[in-house]
């Protein structure tokens, strides 16, 4: 079984042709709410008025409501219930992302849970028989692996489709602080669900976070989940229970969650504390109304559901820094891709008429990042823009303009970061 190559492509199309004749099974939901919830999405940025609901959350610095760690304002904007890493707070860090700098993105509260009464309850018609419990040390006895991944969110850098492309979506307006890169210490999903003895005609799997339910426009959503095709289950997904050498902590889904390397953050479930395995393909708000693409260029069902995160830029200086002028500086930065690996970034530092390349100081890797740096000596005073964009192995270069969707995911476009030469 764990030869069989996950194609993602080929399970998105059948999702969603599925999707489109109401043949697949609604978990935990009424059908007729997930179809409003398709309706809301592909409405959503279209309406007058700044973008959606958690557009205009400026506040930088009051404390998120269910963060447990400490958010110092150097480090994190808090946006909502979520924290964003400030990029800047990265230089220096080395490849991996420190646990107290490493994003958080909640759609309720962190949960406060006890390794010794936790169990993961594995269930569901695509098991041969009938539901299996792993406790905490069950799952640390199991032939341990670990993996460098990074977790981003999908709708990383989204502000920017407003700021830059002056459009409208809906969600949290981050900029491109929504990912950290860990390394993961865990087990095989693949172990666990064959030692739950999963059958041959299971699909999907449905890994289910202990957080809160999740109400969003007057509809309950139920606990955060979203299912996994097999194929990507049975690949590369971890168990995790270790995050840089040291148990999960509380934010970043202690005691065990899902790291699903290269796809977008949702499929990383937190506080995962069942799985239900299924013989029929399953659908969540997770995958329908959310975490496909709506708008113009895409079909009004929307996209297939998201798997891969995009390729990306970013510099580790604030918005807005100053440089003195004919000194010479390090600049820094990382770039990253879900898909092909990156091969080669450039950077502009007179907003893009000229570029030269950057020096790499990491190996590329798909689902993890790339740190690089450039030297600069600015010639003149006044405002600056710098740019950085990213060209992958597939030969595949960040444009100057993303393809707009009303919830904006996957922004990949070049990001115009402003500085000021003094
Ligand atoms: N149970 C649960 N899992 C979750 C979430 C959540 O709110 N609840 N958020 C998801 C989203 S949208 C992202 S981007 C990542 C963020 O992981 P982090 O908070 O560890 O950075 O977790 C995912 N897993
Ligand atoms: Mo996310």
């Amino acid at each position: 079984m764990g030869s069989v190559p996950p194609s993602e492509s080929a399970y998105d199309a059948t999702r969603l042709r599925q999707w489109s004749r109401g043949a697949a099974r609604s978990a935990g939901i009424e059908r007729r709410d997930l179809l409003r919830l398709v309706a809301a999405a592909a409405a959503a940025g279209s309406a007058a008025g700044i973008a959606g609901p958690a557009q205009a959350v400026p506040s930088a610095t009051s404390p998120a409501p269910g963060i447990v760690k400490p958010l110092p304002p150097e480090v994190f904007t808090v946006r909502g219930t979520n924290a964003e890493t400030n990029f800047a707070a990265l230089r220096g860090t080395g490849l991996l992302t420190p646990a107290d700098r490493f994003f958080v993105r909640n759609h309720t509260v962190t949960p406060r849970l006890d390794a010794a009464d936790w169990r993961l309850t594995v269930w569901g018609d695509g098991l041969r028989g009938p539901a299996v419990e792993f406790g905490y040390d069950e799952l640390r006895a199991l032939p341990p692996v670990t993996r460098t991944a990074f977790v981003e969110c999908a709708g990383n850098a989204r502000s920017f489709y407003t700021t830059q492309q002056n459009q409208q979506v809906s969600g949290t307006a981050w900029t491109l602080g929504a990912i950290g890169t860990a390394r993961w210490r865990g087990v095989r999903l693949a172990d666990v669900l064959r030692r739950a003895g999963i059958g041959r005609d299971a699909v999907d799997v449905l890994p289910r976070g202990l957080d809160g339910e999740v109400i969003s426009n007057g509809i309950n959503l139920g606990r955060v989940r979203r299912p996994l095709p097999v194929a990507k289950a049975l690949d590369d997904v971890l168990l995790a229970y270790e995050m840089n050498g040291e148990p999960l902590p509380p934010d970043h889904g202690f005691p065990v969650r899902l790291i699903v390397p290269s796809w977008v953050g949702i499929a990383n479930i937190k506080w995962v504390g069942d799985i239900e395995v299924s013989a029929q393909p399953l659908l969540s708000p997770w995958n329908t109304g959310l975490y496909r693409l709506f708008g113009p260029a895409y079909p009004p069902e929307g996209s297939a559901p998201l798997a891969e995160q995009t390729l990306k830029s970013a510099f580790e200086v604030a918005p807005g820094a100053s440089f003195r002028v004919r000194r010479r500086h390090v600049l820094t930065g990382r770039s990253w891709s879900g898909g092909s690996p990156v091969r080669r970034v450039e950077v502009s530092t007179d907003g893009g008429a000229g570029w030269r390349p950057v020096r790499l100081h990491d190996e590329p890797r798909s689902g993890s990042w790339v740190r690089w740096s450039t030297e600069w000596r600015p010639r003149d005073r006044g405002p600056a823009v710098l740019l950085a964009r990213a060209t992958d192995r597939a030969g595949r270069t960040q444009p100057e303009v993303a393809v707009h969707n009303t919830q904006g995911y996957l922004f990949d476009a070049v990001v115009r970061h402003e500085v000021q030469v003094v």
